[in-house]
């Protein structure tokens, strides 16, 4: 499959990257650098999102040519089920303003960020674009989801009514450098390493993992995303969004085992199977990002052993 030739230029573009602080925002930050264009980013202390003046202000301001809107109030399975306001507020608020301003001062690109927990629970798998709005929601993340089709609607919105070029994408469950590794907010992936590494410095025998095991997740490096996103601002100009995703998946108990191994530590995994499960499975259809050209460069091990790297490398006294 040959890419097709490119519909954006972002050279010499000023590419706003709301969230820059965040897992996805860092790495599209990272990944911009290869770009010839003008990376904008502000901190929370100067702007908060959630705040529709200022937001206006930074845009007329600085007056982006593009954004991507990484900035979300995001966490796991946990998380979200405990912060319902959290997160169907702030995502909401963030977004809206975000788009609006964007309007307002003429930016000619913006890309918003969805999640796969947009689809119904019981999505026939793997899930396309058009599966949304078909079917009841996963409970455990439903404020979150109706926040992030609220902006994938918003975004065809300005599209129909004001001609604005907004897309969205809808990233699988992701991982990576900067990911968050407090276990109460945590997504899966850094909540098993940061565990994995307590048993191999405590020597524990066992590992604790929540549910049963059996979901099915497909997980994402966030650097890979990273190079997808920039691919998508370059080529694809649609009311529809895309999913972006790796076309693999393994079982959480499959993902334990994994990470146990990355980590160097032998033991049991204990399941507690008094914790949710959440979603039985959710594996993304990325038939059309592909048919687009793009291809994921990063595989589980080789995401999971960088995530390691990064997660001794930020607290030096956990090696
Ligand atoms: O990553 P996670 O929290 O999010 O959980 P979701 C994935 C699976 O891993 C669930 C299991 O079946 C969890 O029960 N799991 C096992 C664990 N051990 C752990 C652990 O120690 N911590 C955590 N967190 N999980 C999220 C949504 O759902 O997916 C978000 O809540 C977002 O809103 C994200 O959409 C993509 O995949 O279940």
């Amino acid at each position: 499959m040959t890419t097709a030739k490119p519909i954006f230029d972002l050279a010499g573009r000023r590419v706003w990257v709301a969230g820059h602080r965040g897992m996805v925002g860092s790495a599209l930050v990272r990944r911009l650098e290869a770009e010839s264009c003008e990376t904008l980013t502000i901190g929370r202390e100067i702007v908060d999102l959630r705040r529709q003046d200022g937001v206006e202000c930074w845009m007329a301001e600085t007056r982006p040519d593009v954004v991507i809107i990484a900035a979300a109030t995001v966490g796991g399975i946990l998380a979200n089920d405990s912060h319902p306001v959290d997160f169907l507020y702030d995502n909401l608020v963030i977004e809206t303003n975000i788009i609006e301003a964007a309007r307002r001062v003429g930016v000619k690109r913006l890309l918003f960020l969805g999640s796969s927990c947009i689809y119904p629970r019981l999505a026939p798998q793997p899930m396309r674009e058009d599966a949304l709005l078909t079917g009841p929601l996963e409970p455990t993340n439903q404020w979150y989801a109706i926040a992030k089709i609220a902006g994938i609607m918003l975004c065809r919105a300005y599209r129909r009514q004001h001609g604005c070029d907004f897309i969205s994408a809808m990233p699988t469950n992701l991982y990576g450098v900067a990911d968050t590794y407090d276990l109460a907010a945590s997504h899966v992936i850094p909540a098993l390493i940061a565990k994995a590494h307590a048993a191999k410095v405590t020597g524990a025998h066992e590992v604790e993992v929540w549910g049963s095991g059996s979901p099915l997740r497909e997980f994402m490096d966030a650097d890979d995303l990273a190079d997808a996103l920039i691919f998508l601002l370059r080529h694809y100009s649609g009311e529809s969004h895309v999913n972006v995703g790796v076309g693999t998946e393994v079982t959480i108990r499959e993902l334990a085992e994994t990470v146990m191994r990355v980590v160097g530590v032998k033991g049991h995994l204990r399941f507690d199977t008094s914790r949710p499960d959440g979603a039985p499975r959710k594996l993304m259809d990325s038939t059309m990002l592909r048919s687009m050209g793009w291809r994921s460069r990063v595989g589980l091990e080789e995401g999971l052993r960088k995530a390691y790297a990064w997660y001794l490398s930020a607290s030096p006294e956990r090696h």
